[in-house]
């Protein structure tokens, strides 16, 4: 007798991206977001049974619902242009990455100029250094929008829950910015695909151990989305760093469908998952008719990019506490880089939701 799942999008085309690194405080370093990530969540999935479809091939105009189009289009043509301005020649650096940034303080109240250089061009978009672009970054950016998208089309179709394995991640991608190794936002792609569906009120859930600053920007003035995520505190020195804070909760029409749930750095199960179920009252009180949920794996202990410590059971019983609202939901991989655990973690978190049910 093998254990309940339910389908899983997944393409090899996330294997296009590789973002050579990361550039931090000024260092090169080896980054966490590696590919192999993408095919360790796909053997454990495998492994579990879970049945594996390839994501339709989408027209990219869906983009430009969550995203701006020049955004969009300077992640198309950013590679292209930054090695026909000879950077990898000189000075050797074969990845896109930013060394001015255009900070309000410096450049409002005159009016903007796409600046002409490409290392500078780069500082437009993105909020830091550790979000190369290399060749097949947008290529693969796309495919993980299609494996989103795929998956909130196959729930509008009656699939009661699917999972997009997407790589890379999205949830730090906003209308115009990207960055925290995010390029497109897949869970707001996949939102908005269940809006454009037909259905009224949604809910995304984030679980990652970071505040999905994208994904709140994207919908933070806006009733239909409620965006409700529980992150490590930002107020103490985690990125985003600058947003991600409880007293951010929607602007205008969206005021009060922004709800952040900071944890203390090292914060274990107990705590994590009173903000889990905080999460899920506001689902609840929002009315929502499906539910994306974030699921980023890294507040895992162990974890190399945070120090929240949740155990294996922490992730179950959240996935249970999300299966209790009885919603049709799209699980939308987000980070996770403690390579020895990542496919088991993204599965067992999973299969419990399975198994927990999910419908009444
Ligand atoms: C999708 C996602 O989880 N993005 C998180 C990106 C967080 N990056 C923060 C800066 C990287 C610093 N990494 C250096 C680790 C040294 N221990
Ligand atoms: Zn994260």
């Amino acid at each position: 007798m093998s254990s309940p799942t339910f389908p899983a999008v997944w393409t090899e085309r996330h294997r296009l991206h590789d973002p050579g690194g990361e550039v931090w405080v000024g260092v090169p370093i080896p980054g966490t977001e590696v590919i192999a990530r993408g095919d360790l969540i796909r053997a454990a999935l495998a492994e579990a049974g879970f049945p594996i479809v390839d994501p339709v091939v989408h027209d990219p105009s869906h983009l430009h619902r969550v995203h701006g189009p020049a955004m969009v289009d300077y992640l198309r043509t950013a590679y292209d242009n930054w090695v026909a301005a000879g950077y990898p020649e000189e000075p050797g650096q074969d990845r896109v990455v930013p060394y001015i940034f255009p900070l309000p303080a410096a450049v409002t109240d005159r009016p903007f100029r796409l600046p002409a250089a490409p290392a500078a061009r780069a500082g437009v978009y993105t909020t830091d250094t550790t979000t190369q672009i290399g060749p097949g970054t947008y290529a693969a950016s796309l495919s993980a929008a299609d494996c989103a998208v795929t998956a909130a089309e196959m729930v509008l179709g009656g699939t009661r829950t699917v999972y997009a394995a997407c790589r890379p991640p999205g949830h730090h991608a906003g209308r115009a910015f990207f960055g925290g190794s995010c390029y497109l936002n897949n869970a707001a792609l996949a939102a908005q695909a269940l809006r454009d569906g037909g259905l009224d009120r949604v809910a995304v859930v984030d679980l990652d151990a970071h505040h999905g600053n994208g994904t709140q920007d994207i919908f933070y003035d806006r009733s239909d989305v409620l965006y409700a995520s529980v992150h490590v505190d930002p107020g103490e020195g985690w990125f985003p760093h600058f947003v991600g804070f409880a007293d951010e909760r929607g602007r205008g029409p969206g005021e009060g469908a922004n709800l952040n749930c900071p944890v203390a750095p090292v914060c274990g199960d107990g705590p994590w998952l009173e903000a889990v179920e905080a999460l899920c009252a506001a689902v609840v009180a929002h009315r929502a008719e499906a539910l994306v949920v974030s699921l980023g794996v890294d507040g895992a202990a162990g974890d190399p990019e945070s120090p929240l410590g949740i155990s294996a059971d922490g992730f179950h019983r959240a996935a249970e506490a999300l299966a209790g609202l009885y919603l049709p939901t799209v699980f939308v991989q987000e980070g996770g880089y403690d390579l020895d655990r990542l496919g088991g973690l993204v599965v067992g978190t999973l299969s419990a939701f399975a198994s927990a049910g999910g419908q009444p």
